[in-house]
């Protein structure tokens, strides 16, 4: 039986990597690190918790990583964890740095001393190309990171990159456009959103965001770890953009939800109100970036060519389904 060392088994891309390959028969290993609360609720609402080894993984600890990685024996490894919240990484710039990068060489060090035969996949990311010097990007496009998240995501790339060519190891790097779902963190603007609204239906409590205008080429989360295990299976190691193609601004994710509950509202500059005139979303500067990405719009050509990758979701599906859950989540409350 094939055995994958997930990292991040807790988070959104987790979840749903940990059920797919699940489902292929390939045995689950759920990297954790230690916490006073158990994370569970994305695993527990897909019912595979029971179903998963967990092992004590933190990308802090290098002993601790290669242990992991002597203890599991695994085939693949997919490396998910991350400080992933940009706006954090400004508050949290050091600590993010640590994990989203050094955690990254951590990861491939211990793979090299433990069994480089072990493959490995890094979770890079669109905001690499920040301050976009072409539009679309694809896997050729020059870097230039906006955050701290940024700066530390393109370390982690360009090692992974670097372990491949120097010690010709099966390291890849999916570099991910926006994916959302249900199980999105609350702290990202889609789910924000999706919640909000659903809360709003009851209590009518406004949505206080940041930049409206800014653009984004948002996926679902279940297709893009589809692409994840296709690259992890192809014959040989590269990297790949995994997108949609098509861009919204966060006012079009916005109208997109509110029509998908059949709420009647209109927008006087950045506030968007209900037909009887109750504040539905508003805005508040506290939500803005110190340095923002303005816009992301992906070109997988490659991925598509060479993996066969293709998404099945729409943003409009994906929109629906999002607010739906939310919306049955706080029904039963
Ligand atoms: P997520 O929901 O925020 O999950 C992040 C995971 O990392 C959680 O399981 C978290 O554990 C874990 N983690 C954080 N710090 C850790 C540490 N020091 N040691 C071990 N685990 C740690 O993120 P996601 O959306 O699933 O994204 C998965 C990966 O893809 C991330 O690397 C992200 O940066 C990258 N990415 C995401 C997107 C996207 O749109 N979703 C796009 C491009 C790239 P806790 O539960 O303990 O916090
Ligand atoms: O949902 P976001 O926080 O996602 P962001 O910054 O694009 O990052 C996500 O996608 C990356 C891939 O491109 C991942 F690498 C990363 O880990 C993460 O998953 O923000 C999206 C946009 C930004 O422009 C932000 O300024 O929405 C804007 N925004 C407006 N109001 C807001 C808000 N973002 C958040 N989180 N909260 C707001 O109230």
């Amino acid at each position: 039986m094939q055995k994958a060392l997930i990292t991040g088994i807790t988070g959104q891309d987790g979840a749903y990597l940990a059920k797919s390959l699940l489902e292929k028969g390939i045995k689950v290993f759920g990297g954790q690190r230690r916490s006073t609360t158990i994370r569970y609720w994305r695993l527990d609402e897909m019912g595979i918790t029971k179903d998963i080894e967990f092992v004590e993984l933190d990308l802090l600890d290098h002993a601790n990583i290669r242990r992991a990685m002597e203890k599991v024996e695994p085939d693949y490894v997919y490396n998910l964890a991350a400080q992933s919240f940009v706006a954090l990484s400004f508050e949290q710039p050091e600590l993010t740095t640590l994990i989203d990068a050094m955690g990254v060489l951590r990861c491939l060090e211990a793979i090299k001393q433990v069994n480089p035969k072990i493959k490995f996949y890094q979770a890079s990311s669109s905001e690499q190309f920040g301050n976009v010097q072409e539009v679309p990007q694809n896997e050729k496009t020059k870097f230039w990171p906006r955050s701290p998240y940024a700066c530390a995501k393109v370390f982690g790339h360009n090692i992974t990159v670097n372990y491949r060519e120097s010690y010709d190891m099966f390291a890849c790097c999916g570099i991910l456009f926006n994916h959302e779902s249900p199980h999105r963190g609350e702290e990202f603007v889609t789910r924000k959103i999706s919640k909000g609204i659903a809360s709003w239906l009851i209590n009518h409590e406004p949505i206080v965001l940041g930049n409206l205008e800014a653009k984004r080429d948002w996926g679902h989360a279940e297709d893009f770890v589809e692409g994840m295990q296709l690259m992890m299976n192809h014959e040989k190691p590269d990297d790949y953009v995994l997108a949609t193609g098509e861009v919204y601004s966060i006012k079009d994710f916005i109208n997109l939800a509110l029509e998908s509950q059949n709420i009647n509202f209109f927008w006087e500059k950045d506030n968007c109100f209900s037909e009887d005139k109750k504040t539905i979303i508003t805005t508040d500067k506290k939500f803005f970036r110190p340095a923002e990405v303005n816009l992301l719009q992906g070109d997988s050509s490659k991925a598509r060519e060479k993996l066969g990758w293709k998404p099945k979701h729409t943003l409009k599906t994906l929109v629906k389904e999002m607010i739906e859950k939310d919306i049955s989540r706080l029904s039963r409350i």
